[in-house]
């Protein structure tokens, strides 16, 4: 039922890799452009509206074949079909993983422990649609009588990261709603949420797999206080049923907060937490936007699981970007790879995408239980440009690291403004073609020439200005930012963490790394509380009794 295991690093194709790239290490991305004038139509995808040019990197066919050779012997189309189909493939938690059912069509059947899955999850959709409906045309409305105007996320991690890039993403698409999020358990962050709040026109959805994440709970008990408080409000007890829904697996605990049954929004233990955004997790996106966008991004998402389930692995996105990045990161040790959205609705997209890639593939034990003697998950980060190019692009130009770097960009604006528009994407692209050619050293002395430099000024300044490039990019651009190709871009990603983890043969579904810092917090709370430090390294025990000291 599981993934097949195959340290990849013993297969005929990695060999061979290792070989071919003591042959490429060296190469001119440059100069292969200038020896193939078809470079760019042999190493690009069209799919949909979107264009993915990956020839800017450092890779010939050769490259690709044995890429696509290493796929073949770690078995990725067996993996993917199992993914699909709901095995276990989640063995250490002992569960299928199937976000991609969430955004699958009706007549499909998946089954989970002989079940068929659809229907219940067409019946959540159901009930995200009517709430969505009810709250967004004022039908529904507070303890007061009025409509809601406010919506307030509470929620962590997998239960807060998806909705709030998403949120943030489309609110081109936004209605009158105003939508918050709260995660943190810093009480200066629900602090400052609550007052912009009217407790008696404010939705609180909180978001909660399991229900007992200590943040989410200290958060949802602060808002509840506050929202009975007669500072704030008139509301009684029993009003809480009308502001607070919840999601979540935990119904007994979600009732014993005082949340009415009919305002639960179920969700399964086969939807892990950072792939959680298609589920009722996404309530808070359909409340922004409206359900037929919440529903597009789950068709767009839809389309990006057929695409990569029934495409051969040349033609396939995601499988080839994560093949790219395992040429990277484990041929040319690159550590990090960067996300550069050329737009500003795409704020949030690298963080998101920061748990979906570090918390899924930053493993070290492998399908077999033993520690890896290959480098595993790539550190992710970006910002959107223009931005960015002012602030760290001077480190992946002229700086000692490698850095592949996604460049995301969209053919139309949304609001239509050319000028605008025009300027950004000529960055766009001008930064693509700055990374791959940089600027020799014969650019640099015409440049001094035409600025009357020369002599030993020249001579000084010349080594500061040449750029190698070589930097590898991959260029992702598409027509247009709607609910739809969002969720084929985030689709795209996720598709990729799974490609990279079937390779690296490690487990992508779980993140046991996480528990320990929690069962850390709760000791030390407990320490904090009765004012007694109980056994810890020197450090933690000096740190703590400065603090308890003010
Ligand atoms: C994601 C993780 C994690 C989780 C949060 C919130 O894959 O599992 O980020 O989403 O810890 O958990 P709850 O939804 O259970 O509160």
């Amino acid at each position: 039922m599981g993934l097949q295991n195959t340290n990849p690093t013993t297969t005929v194709a990695w060999r061979k890799l290792q070989n071919h790239f003591s042959q490429m290490q060296n190469n001119s991305i440059k100069e292969m452009f200038e020896n193939d004038a078809s470079r760019a139509n042999n190493f690009h995808i069209k799919w949909n509206d979107f264009l993915v040019d990956y020839s800017k990197n450092n890779i010939n066919q050769e490259t690709i074949d044995l890429l696509l050779e290493l796929a073949q012997e770690v078995n990725l189309k067996e993996a993917i079909a199992k993914y699909f189909q709901g095995d276990l493939i989640n063995q250490t938690e002992n569960r299928a993983v199937l976000h991609t059912a969430l955004r699958s069509s009706k007549d499909k059947t998946i089954l989970v422990d002989g079940k068929n899955v659809i229907p219940e999850i067409f019946e959540v959709k159901n009930k995200i649609e009517l709430f969505s409906n009810e709250v967004i045309s004022g039908e529904r409305k507070g303890y007061t009588g009025k409509p809601f105007t406010d919506v307030v996320n509470i929620g962590i991690g997998g239960s807060d990261l998806g909705p709030a890039m998403v949120v943030e993403a489309l609110q081109y698409y936004s209605n009158h709603l105003k939508v918050h999020f709260v995660s943190n358990v810093d009480g200066d962050h629900i602090n400052e949420i609550i007052k912009k709040l009217n407790p008696e026109t404010t939705l609180f959805v909180i978001v909660s797999k399991t229900f007992t994440t200590q943040e989410t709970l200290t958060n949802s008990e602060t808002i509840r206080t506050w929202f009975l408080s007669r500072k704030f409000g008139t509301a009684k007890q029993e009003d809480v049923a009308k502001h607070f829904v919840a999601v979540s697996t935990n119904i007994q605990k979600v009732t014993d907060f005082g949340i009415d049954s009919n305002n639960i929004f179920p969700m399964w233990d086969w939807v892990g937490g950072r792939f959680s955004l298609w589920s009722a997790v996404g309530l808070t996106i359909s409340l922004a936007v409206g359900f037929e966008n919440f529903d597009d991004l789950l068709k767009g998402a839809n389309q990006m699981d057929e695409h990569f389930s029934e495409t051969k692995f040349d033609q396939n996105i995601p499988v080839v970007l994560a093949l790219l990045s395992i040429w990277y990161n484990n041929f040319f040790g690159a550590e990090s790879e960067a996300l550069i959205p050329y737009t500003q609705y795409l704020q949030k997209l690298a963080p998101y995408l920061q748990q979906g890639i570090m918390e899924s593939n930053g493993k070290s034990i492998d399908r077999d239980g033993k520690m890896v003697n290959y480098q595993t998950g790539t550190i992710i980060w970006g910002e959107p440009g223009t931005n960015s190019q002012h602030a760290f692009f001077q480190l992946i130009h002229q700086g000692t690291k490698l850095i592949p770097t996604d460049f995301i960009g969209y053919v139309k604006p949304l609001y239509g403004n050319k000028d605008h528009h025009d300027k950004l994407m000529s960055n766009f692209f001008a930064q693509t073609e700055a990374l791959l050619n940089g600027k020799s050293e014969e650019q640099v002395m015409e440049e001094f020439e035409k600025q009357g430099i020369s002599g030993e000024k020249a001579k000084f300044l010349k080594p500061f200005k040449v750029f190698t490039g070589n930097k590898p990019t991959n260029t992702i651009l598409v027509d247009k930012l709607t609910p739809k190709s969002l969720g084929s871009l985030i689709a795209l990603y996720e598709h990729k963490i799974f490609v990279q983890g079937v390779i690296w043969n490690i487990f992508s579904y779980d993140q046991w790394g996480v528990e320990l810092g929690k069962q850390l917090a709760n000791s030390i709370l407990e320490d904090i509380n009765t004012s007694e430090i109980k056994k810890h390294d020197s450090s933690t025990t000096f740190l703590l009794k400065h603090f308890l000291a003010k």
